[in-house]
């Protein structure tokens, strides 16, 4: 009976995969966007990644022809100071959803190639270890749009606030 069901259901994803294939079914990405900052700053950018697959899948590389660097990074706190760590892989557990910024990960989008301010949309191709890449539209936001509260996923995402 389990075997049936477990049939069922993988002759199902891989109908809904072929439906889907133009989106790299297993990986998604939600809520992309960019804190700018005045100046040569480096931005910061965030996404939601969702794993749907039922193995890790690890996050390797971005890039964009908005900017001539990104890397991935993480910031932790180490004896009450805040420090940004470069990571050479972002791992993603099998069924599972990672908040780039809840976790204290993001991107470091250093030396743009062009001005870029709040209300630009920016290309960034994401390259997992599976081999295939995913290009995603960061939305570009004011520094402040995500910090007045802890939840700032929630409000950058689809909210907008009013001025
Ligand atoms: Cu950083």
């Amino acid at each position: 009976m389990a075997f049936l069901i477990r049939s069922v259901l993988t002759l199902l994803c891989a109908l809904l995969a072929g439906a889907s294939q133009a989106t790299d079914a297993p990986i998604s990405i939600r809520d992309a966007w960019i804190r700018w900052l005045p100046g040569d700053i480096p931005a910061g950018g965030y996404l939601t990644v969702v794993n749907s697959s039922d193995h890790r899948v690890s996050l390797l590389q971005a890039s964009s022809p908005a900017y001539a660097q990104i890397s991935l990074h993480q910031t932790r706190m180490s004896s009450g100071m805040t420090e940004m760590v470069p990571l050479t892989r972002l791992d993603i557990a099998p069924n599972s959803t990672l908040r780039f910024e809840s976790a204290g990960y993001h991107l470091m989008l250093e030396r743009p190639t062009r001005t870029i301010v709040p209300g630009d949309h920016v290309t960034v191709a994401l390259r997992f270890d599976s081999g295939h890449s995913i290009t995603v539209t960061f939305d570009v936001h004011q520094p402040s749009d995500g910090e007045s509260s802890g939840t700032s996923m929630e409000r950058s995402s689809t909210k907008t606030s009013p001025r």
